[in-house]
Parts: C-alpha cells; structure tokens; sequence
C-alpha cells in the first residue's frame, strides 16, 4: 500500500504493520505482579514481571508504552536500569541479563484525563479498563502483544467510600482496610492471558447474584454489577449468561473454569463488549433491559453479546490469537458460535436471515471498497480500525462453511481436536485449518483462499432441465472481484447448497453421480465453472440453490418470475423462501431506480405480498418471519448493488418509498387486519408474543406511509398507550418522516418521560436524526448543542451521528450540507477519541460509488480531514485508503 504522508499530521509517520515480518518476542514472561494505586489526579502502577529471554536473545527488550504514560522508574534484580531509550511508541531496555530476571517498572497515568477510552479510564465517576487490541500500553510499559501470556496477580489500592467495588480478573485472595480511608483488594488469576485480556473496575456499584452448576457439579458463581439506580434491569442478561453456560456445555463439551464470573456494565464504552478473562465489561446498552425501557431487538442483542463474551472463554482467552492478524481465529469462531446459541434459543431461519442480511448490507459493501481486506488481513496501521464486519461476520461465514463441508459431528471433531492441540497457545486461523481437516482427514486445500483474498464471489448459477433424459443440470461459474492491493485471484472452495422442489411443492430425492445424496446436497465448488447433473429426475423442478446461504458469495440465477413465486410458496428452505421474495422486490426497485423515474408496480409483487400477509392467518403461522419477509430491502442494500460512480440516495428513497406506499395502498385492509389480530391487550415476552408484535409493528410501518390523517392519528394513539417500548419505538418510527403534530407532540412526550434515562434518550437521539425529513440537519445540529447530547460518550455519538449518517435525504443532502456536517464533527472529535471518530468517518469510504456532484462533496471533506493537524492514527488510516 502507498500510504500518504499526512500533511503535518502525527508526529510520526505512521507505520504500516505487515503480517509477513512478525517475529517471536524476545522475552517470555512466566509472572506478572500489578499494583494500582487510584488516585483522583494520578495514579501510581507498578508491574514486577518475571522475564525469561528466549535463546538467542541480544540483551535488549523492547516494551510498548504510550506517550501518555510518564515512567518513573525500572529496577532489575532489586536494581535501578537506566540503559534504556524512550522513544514515541515505547522504551528499549538495553543491556539486561541472558538468563532469567526480575524486572520492575513504575508509572503514573492520567485515567480521569483519558477521553479515548482506552486502557484505565473513568466512565460516571468509576474506573474501568479496556485493554484489546493495544490499550495495556496507556497503563504501564510491556510486551502488548498476545503471544506474551502471562499469569497475573493484581492489587488495587482506592479510597474505600468512593470505590467500594474493586474488581480484577480471577479470584479474590486477599483484601483489607488501609489507612485515611482507604482499602485495597488482590486477585490472582490462575491462566495465563495476554495482557488485552486484563481488567480492573473500582466503583460504587449495585450488583447482582445467581449461580451455576458447571456439568461437573462445580458452583459457579456469577455477578452482575451496574450503577446502583440501575440494579433492576440486570436479569435478563443473568438469565442469558446461564443460558450460555448451558448451552457451551451441550453444544461443545465446554465448562467455565474458575469459580466466579463477573459481567461491569458501564455506559462509557467504544465498542459494545469485551471478554475480559472472568471480568467481562459491557457497554451498559447490552446489559440493562426491562419491557419498558428496552426493545426486543434490544433484549435479543444482549442475548446474543452475553454470549458472545463468555463463549470466547474459550476461543479467544484458552486459546488465544498469536497477533492480531488471526483476530478472525477469535472472532469469526466466537461470531458463529453466538449465532448458533441465538438460532438454538429463538427462530433458526429468522436470525439466519437477520445475520445473512447485516453481512449483504455492511460486509459486502465493505468487500467492494477501498477498506476491503480478507478475513486475515496482510496489514495494517491501527489494529483497532480491523474490527470490522468482515472479521466479524464474514469470519463467522467461513466457520460456518466448515460445519456445512464436514456436517456437525465432523465440526464438533475438529474444535475437540483444535483445543486439545492448542489449549494455553497463542495459534493462527493456520492453526484452526490443520484442526478442522485432521479430525476429518479431509482434503480442505481449495478452502484456504477464504483467509487470503479479499472481494465476494461472484456465483451464476443456470439450472436445465431434459425432459426425454429426466436429468436437471445445473452450471455454476465463480468470479472472485479484483480489490485494493490483489489484482489477481484464484477460485476458492464455496459449499453450494442445492435442493430441487417438484412440481407438487415437495423436495425431490436426488441423485448424484449416481448416489443418492437425499433432498439438500452440498456441492464442493471450487474451480471457475462447474457442472453437476442429477438423474432421475422424474418432473422439471425448481432448484433451490445456496440454501441457508451455505457460502458468502453474491448469487445470480436464471430462476424466472413464476420460479421466484413459487420458491416463495414452498421452498423447504425457509432462508430460500425468503430470499426468493426479496429477489422479486429487488429486480423491481432496482429497475425503478434506473428507469426513467415513470415509476410502475409490478402487479405479482403485490399478489404474492398478499399471500405473505394471509399466512399470517394460519393456525402455526410462523409470525416473525412473515414480519421478516414483508420487509422491503435496505437503501443500503440497494445501494450496494448499483454500480460505482451512480448512487443517487434520493433516488432510492423515492423508488422505495414508491413501493412501500403503492403496497401499503393496495393492502391497506390486509394491513389493518392482520395489525389488530396481532395487537395484545398486554405487553408479554415469551416468543409467540414477540413475533405478533413484530408483524403488528411492521404493518404499522407500512401504514404509515399512507398520507390520512387517520392513521397519525391512530399511530400516535398506539404510541401514547404503548406498555412496553417496542411498541413505543415502533410507533414514534412510524411517525418520525411524517410532518405531522403527533410526530411533534410524540417527540415531546417521549423526552419527557425518559430524558433521564441515557439508554433510553440515545433511541430518541437517533430516529430524530434518522428521519428524512427535508432540512433536518438544523434539528440534528440542535441536538447536539442539547442536554441529551454529549460528544464525549460514543452510544450517543453513534445514535445522533450515525443515525444522520443513514438518512438518505439529510446526509446525502445536494448541496453537500450533510457532508460538511460529518466532517466537522469529525475532525472534532478526533482530538477526543480516535477510535470513535474513525468509525464515524467510514461513511465517506465509498464515495465513488455515489453520482458526480456527490462524490466529489464527500472527497472534498475527506481531503478537508486529512489536512487536520494532528490528525489521529485511526483516521488517517481510514481518510488515506479511501483517498487512495
Ligand atoms: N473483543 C471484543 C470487542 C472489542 C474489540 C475491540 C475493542 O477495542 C478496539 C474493544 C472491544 C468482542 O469481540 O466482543
Ligand atoms: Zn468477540
């Protein structure tokens, strides 16, 4: 990559980190001994670290520290070192002995100064950590690297009347009562970690307690800690940590391993959770929930991310990455286990869907950009900026992939094998690979690609059928895009889920290669084209092809209209049911969006709508998927699929809104029906009661695009009597592009029951800033200046300004207004938080794919950032590769 020098930017140039030079470090560390003195203005750390250097070693150790951090001194052996070199990233240590040795280092460190929320900072007055990827280096100077794991011991030292909670990882040994007011606490955690994996939490904290028989008969007990105020909105999260914990036991044979397990929420947090070892720390959006201040989205997010956390007890703090190229070996792995626990817990095929979905709007857009790169990345400049969806989510789909190539038994082998190889180890996705093809002693060679390319396939899919040889074949062809930096690409191994529905709606048995292979087959693709053909094919089917969405690759077929309707009405698959109809919506909006804006309904999207919504009616009807399948695609999505240098979002929101309001018109009494057959007289939380308020709420949103007063009436009636906020919610989005006084009136009334609840504020902070509205950036520019805004806390940061960011009228405004917007919140909040900022600053990243006048407004700000002085290490990685 050429990297632009930024133009009197950091002080350094920053550098690029290349996979293909890690090397060893050059000390092991057997033991770790922390001590915290916290204090309001400083605080004191002290580390004794028992260093062991690897043979061959010079003598020298190099240790990260920030520049924040002030040294105060290094002893080794009991004697003071000062044969070191400080330089901006770091201390040399020179001249240190060959054989093992005791080395001391003391700092003091700034936590009530620290607004990027990394390493030891305050968040409502509590200390907090966060330590992955890089922030151990803003405590103390060390090895931050995950190869260097250690076992480490913790004393924290705090004034008792302030901080009655002090809580490290592992198990309390010691504590007491020290002088002026002051107690401290000692905790030793008995399995080796990388210091990303430490934590530390001292605060005046409420807290909740339940246990856990482990499946070996050991007490497990677990702790939820929050803001006193906020105690009683703990026990949703306890139910789904124990759910969790049950669920790794069946699923994977996995039991905890320590005797207490904390979960800290705290509401000043950059990302939404963080594994720490026995001390997870949430973001407290993913913790706190009652029916009336939480959505079902809500409760099933926290669901998910409480698994998330405990589950990398396992894959991600046992064993471990060997440096964050692997991130994916931890995530991907730990992605794809939460969404099975969720799937397991709830409706599979809807939360396949739902994941399916987030990966085609945001990974698939990201493959495309400037900012693509394989699930292991070949470099980069600030690790935190690697965090992304296709780490995350396309990382999941590769591990999926396994468990659709070797079935579940043969997955189950290699995570059994994968951990009894690697238990203790810091290990690459290499690692992973020998696991999961030696348990199996399957041949996965044309697999591996998938960890080194970046891009989404490309897969065409033409199914024949010959009547006189009763034989369907089906030719499948496979591109994989060019992206920044690998101009030439080699095809890779996407398991191909094919079903064929006979003409009675029923799956056909099949035959191939003249094996029966029951009613799904998974074809091994691998090669640019391929042909496979069944016999005995008695009727011409209709193939299902992809089913569940069995490889992350971008689909065409020559499935036509009437195939299209009739996969919706009887695919076995209900991924496949889905997307059929969500094919029909998108060839319709994607035809509008290019046509010549002469917009026209397609008479059999409305038909099969219909259909959809009378299922509704049937005795087992599964509710959240009808909810899930009237939903119209994305603009994002939309956009997406369009080609570079084209989008024009007012385009796409008016072709969108064009659908949304001829169907709401045509199925209005459809609508209403079917909303108040699913209208509960009272809020209730078991599954079924979910599903109906979800299709009740989407039928509303449809509603709602229909200009009568009656149903802003009607919406705002629903919203004031509401008894649970996914209601609540529901309604005020139904309300919030309308220009009506209920929008008004709902607005005021809901700040004023909740504008003491920041959980609750951040959901009004964005769907004001969501709405499209025209001029609404003068409201969003007033909420900012509000008393529900703070630039300082990233939830609010994310809703006001990242809800701006996703209206397709405001943001994408003509005049650029929107853009200059961004920039200038931006380049302000820089200064402030790094991390956050560079996530704000994404939404520029793929100007080129918007028309003339607006890509050039988004390059003129993006140009406008770069020259920012000072400009953080996150956003310039971020400006410079979408510049590129
Ligand atoms: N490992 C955590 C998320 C996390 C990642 C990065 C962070 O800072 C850059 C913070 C938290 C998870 O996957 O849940
Ligand atoms: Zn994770």
């Amino acid at each position: 990559m050429t990297t632009q020098t930024p133009q009197e930017t950091t002080k350094d140039v920053p550098k690029e980190i290349f996979l293909r030079d890690y090397k060893p470090p050059s000390h092991s560390f057997a033991k770790v001994e922390l001590a915290f003195d916290l204090r309001e203005q400083g605080t004191t750390v002290r580390s004794i670290i028992s260093a062991v250097p690897a043979s061959g070693s010079t003598g020298e150790l190099f240790l990260h520290g920030d520049e924040s951090v002030k040294l105060d001194g290094v002893t080794v052996n009991g004697s003071a070192h000062e044969r070191y070199e400080r330089g901006s990233k770091g201390l040399t240590l020179k001249d240190l002995p060959n054989e093992p040795f005791e080395l001391s280092i003391t700092t003091t460190i700034e936590p009530q100064e620290n607004t990027a929320l990394e390493g030891l900072y305050k968040s409502s007055g509590n200390f907090c950590t966060q330590c992955e990827a890089e922030g151990f280096r803003r405590i103390t100077f060390y090895q931050d690297r995950p190869d260097c794991m250690s076992t480490f011991t913790t004393r924290i030292e705090a004034d008792k009347a302030k901080y009655p909670v002090l809580l490290s990882n592992g198990n309390l040994i010691d504590s007491g009562e020290l002088e002026g007011g002051r107690h401290f606490t000692v905790w030793e955690d008995p399995w080796v970690k990388p210091c990303y994996l430490f934590a530390l939490v001292a605060g005046n904290l409420g807290m909740i307690e339940d246990k856990f028989k482990t499946m070996s008969g050991k007490d497990v007990t677990l702790r939820i800690f929050t803001e006193k105020h906020n105690i009683d909105k703990c026990a949703h999260a306890m139910t789904s940590l124990i759910k969790s914990m049950k669920w790794d036991e069946e699923t994977f044979g996995l039991e905890y391993d320590l005797d207490l397990f904390n979960i800290v929420a705290v509401d000043d947090f950059n990302m939404g959770a963080m594994e720490n070892k026995s001390l997870n720390i949430f973001n407290s959006r993913l913790v706190l929930a009652t029916p009336q201040s939480a959505t079902d989205a809500d409760y099933a997010a926290i669901e998910g991310v409480v698994a998330h956390e405990y589950f990398h007890n396992y894959t991600g703090n046992r064993v471990t990455c060997r440096d964050w190229f692997q991130l994916s070996l931890k995530e991907g792995l730990t992605v794809y286990r939460d969404q099975e626990f969720s799937a397991d817990m709830n409706s599979r095929g809807v939360k396949r869907i739902g994941d399916v979905s987030r990966l085609r709007t945001a990974q698939f857009a990201q493959d495309a950009g400037p900012m693509a790169h394989p699930i292991r990345p070949e470099s980069y400049i600030k690790m935190d900026n690697f965090y992304t969806v296709t780490v995350y989510e396309k990382g999941a789909e590769v591990v999926r992939m396994y468990e659709t190539l070797l079935g579940k038994d043969g997955f189950r082998k290699g995570m059994d094998l994968y951990f009894q190889r690697h238990d203790g180890q810091a290990v690459t996705t290499e690692d992973f690979f020998a696991a999961m093809s030696d348990a199996n002693g399957a041949d996965l060679s044309t697999f591996k690609p998938w960890y080194s390319q970046a891009g989404t396939p490309r897969v065409t899919a033409n199914g024949s059928y010959d009547a006189d040889a009763k034989t369907f074949t089906l030719s499948l062809t496979q591109v994989v895009p060019k992206t920044p930096g690998q101009d030439t690409k080699i095809p890779v191994m996407c398991p191909v889920a094919v079903g064929l529905v006979g003409p009675d709606g029923k799956d056909m048995e099949l035959t191939l290669d003249g094996k029966s292979v029951g009613t799904t087959t998974v074809l091994r693709f691998d090669k640019a084209e391929a042909t496979y053909t069944f016999t005995g094919v008695e009727a011409k089917p209709v193939p299902s092809i992809l089913r569940n969405f069995s490889a992350p690759v971008r689909l065409t077929t020559n499935l036509t209209q009437d195939d299209l309707v009739f996969l919706m009405a009887n695919d076995s698959d209900a991924f496949n049911r889905w997307e059929a109809g969500q094919t029909l919506l998108r060839t319709l909006l994607l035809d509008l969006i290019k046509g010549d804006g002469q917009y026209k309904m397609d008479a059999a999207i409305t038909t099969a709508m219909r259909a959809i919504i009378a299922g509704a009616k049937e005795p087992n009807a599964d509710k959240a998927f009808i909810a899930r399948a009237m939903m119209v695609p994305s603009a994002g999505e939309l956009s997406d699929m369009l080609d570079e240098g084209t989008v024009d979002p007012a385009k796409i929101h008016e072709a969108r809104t064009f659908v949304m309001k001829t169907l709401a018109t045509e199925l209005r009494a459809d609508l209403e029906a079917t909303m108040k057959a699913n209208s509960a007289e009272k809020y209730s939380n078991e599954p079924a009661d979910r599903a109906a308020r979800s299709l009740k709420n989407t039928c509303i949103g449809y509603l709602s695009y229909l200009d009568d007063a009656a149903i802003a009436a009607m919406t705002y009636e629903r919203f004031a009597s509401a008894d649970n906020m996914t209601d609540k919610i529901a309604a005020l989005n139904s309300l919030s592009d309308k220009e009506c006084d209920e929008r008004i009136k709902a607005f005021a009334e809901f700040y004023e029951e909740w504008n003491k609840d920041p959980l609750v504020m951040n959901k009004w902070l964005g769907l004001q800033a969501m709405s499209n509205l025209p001029n609404n950036i003068a409201n969003v520019k007033a909420l900012m200046e509000g008393p529900a805004f703070d630039i300082k806390n990233p939830n609010k940061v994310y809703s006001l300004i990242g809800g701006f960011c996703a209206s397709s009228v405001n943001f994408h405004a003509a005049d650029g207004s929107g853009y200059e917007f961004l920039a200038d919140v931006v380049i302000k909040l820089d200064d402030l938080n790094g991390q956050v900022a560079s996530r704000m600053v994404s939404a520029f990243t793929r100007w080129k794919k918007y028309e003339p006048s607006r890509s050039s407004a988004m390059r003129a700000q993006l140009e406008r950032i770069r020259a920012k002085k000072g400009l953080s290490e996150n956003v310039f990685e971020i400006v410079s590769k979408s510049l590129e």
